[in-house]
């Protein structure tokens, strides 16, 4: 649906955008009106949703000799590209650092940031860009050589730590020395390849990241087994996708595609039974959730099938997670936080209505 279209559907034909806004006690600025529904207007015309992602981390993005793509964030992204544009395929992933990251987004060169990025206010405040959901529960940790004989974090005064610089990472550690009265050498790094290299080489005794990040670094290392993780967790990291907040509608859509794959999980629609539910379950939130009752989609801008589609593409939430963070060929990660609400976890997607 055009952005014209859009405001068709909402309001009677002869009312003014303005008029129309005053009428339904709005208070959104003509600009911020102008916007509604552009940007998935521009990316229909484009043909693909760009997402930025990691440069390369293990479970979560990475790219191999031949140009492919895969793990979570680049499932979530495909979801994404089958929802709003019909097609998985339809995805462009483009690699930022933790410095480049918030920047790409605001300047318009990526519409979705899946990027192991933590939803904190200062970010939030930016007047760019919005946190549209959070897709993983993580926390900051440590990873030491095990022959170190480490066991805690209050262990490492005096250490040398790897660290990624304009990260939470690197505020979260010096709150921390400073708590506790750990003298640390922060070794700063742009990119996770060139801190696992450089923890790898030794030039660091610990590396400090959010704790999937270190299992997916630990998954590179030549002797994974030679290195541990330790328990303490230093902070939350609230993992979410992130979207320029030009577009309101827009940032609604990719939160509640999200929502469709953690909702998916609950009512167990599977990427193999999700045609089928969609014909024969008589349960209505999950009719109206694969489009078969109601029109969710429309009021979003998209269409009946986008939570349909989207499930497809690559399976609900544990789906994705299980192919990726799970045990092996996954990075091993237990869900944890990352469970259902049903299941003592964090995810609670609200009601499709
Ligand atoms: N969640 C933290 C840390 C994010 C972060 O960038 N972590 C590193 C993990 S090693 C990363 O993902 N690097 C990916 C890369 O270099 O592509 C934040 O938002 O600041």
């Amino acid at each position: 649906m055009t952005p014209a279209g859009f405001f068709d559907f909402l309001m009677p034909r002869r009312l003014s955008r303005a008029a129309a806004a005053f009428a339904l006690g709005f208070t959104v600025s003509q600009s911020q009106m102008e916007d509604i529904g552009t940007q998935l207007h521009e990316i229909r015309e484009r043909g693909h949703v760009r997402c930025g992602v990691d440069t390369g981390l293990a479970g979560f993005a990475r790219e191999d000799e031949d140009g492919n793509w895969s793990g979570f964030e680049i499932d979530l992204c495909r979801a994404y590209g089958a929802a709003l544009l019909g097609d998985p395929e339809r995805v462009r992933f483009v690699p930022l650092t933790t410095e480049e990251r918030l920047e790409a987004l605001s300047a318009g060169e990526v519409d979705i940031l899946l990027r192991n990025t933590t939803w904190t206010l200062s970010r939030d405040a930016e007047p760019h860009v919005s946190f549209a959901g959070i897709y993983y529960y993580d926390g900051q940790g440590f990873m030491v050589p095990r022959d170190l004989g480490v066991t805690s974090a209050l262990e490492l005064d005096g250490a040398r730590l790897c660290v990624l610089r304009n990260t939470t990472t690197a505020a979260n550690i010096a709150d921390y020395a400073a708590i506790h009265d750990l003298n640390l050498t922060l070794v700063e790094f742009g990119t996770v390849r060139s801190a696992t290299n450089a923890y790898g080489r030794g030039q660091c005794d610990a590396v400090t990241n959010d704790v999937s990040a270190l299992a997916g670094m630990r998954m590179t290392l030549s002797e994974p087994d030679a290195h541990v993780i330790l328990p303490d967790v230093i902070s939350k990291e609230p993992l979410s996708v992130v979207v320029a907040s030009r577009d309101q509608k827009f940032a609604d859509s990719v939160r509640w595609v999200l929502h469709a794959l953690i909702a998916a999980e609950e009512y167990g629609v599977t990427a193999a039974n999700a045609a089928g539910m969609a014909e024969n379950s008589r349960a209505m939130e999950v009719r109206r959730l694969l489009g078969a009752e109601g029109a969710i989609g429309e009021r979003l801008g998209l269409d009946a099938g986008f939570a349909l589609r989207a499930i497809q593409a690559g399976g609900n939430y544990g789906e994705i997670f299980g192919r990726h963070l799970g045990p092996e060929p996954g990075l091993g990660l237990q869900r944890g936080l990352n469970d259902q609400w049903t299941r003592g976890g964090l995810l609670y997607a609200p009601p499709f209505s």
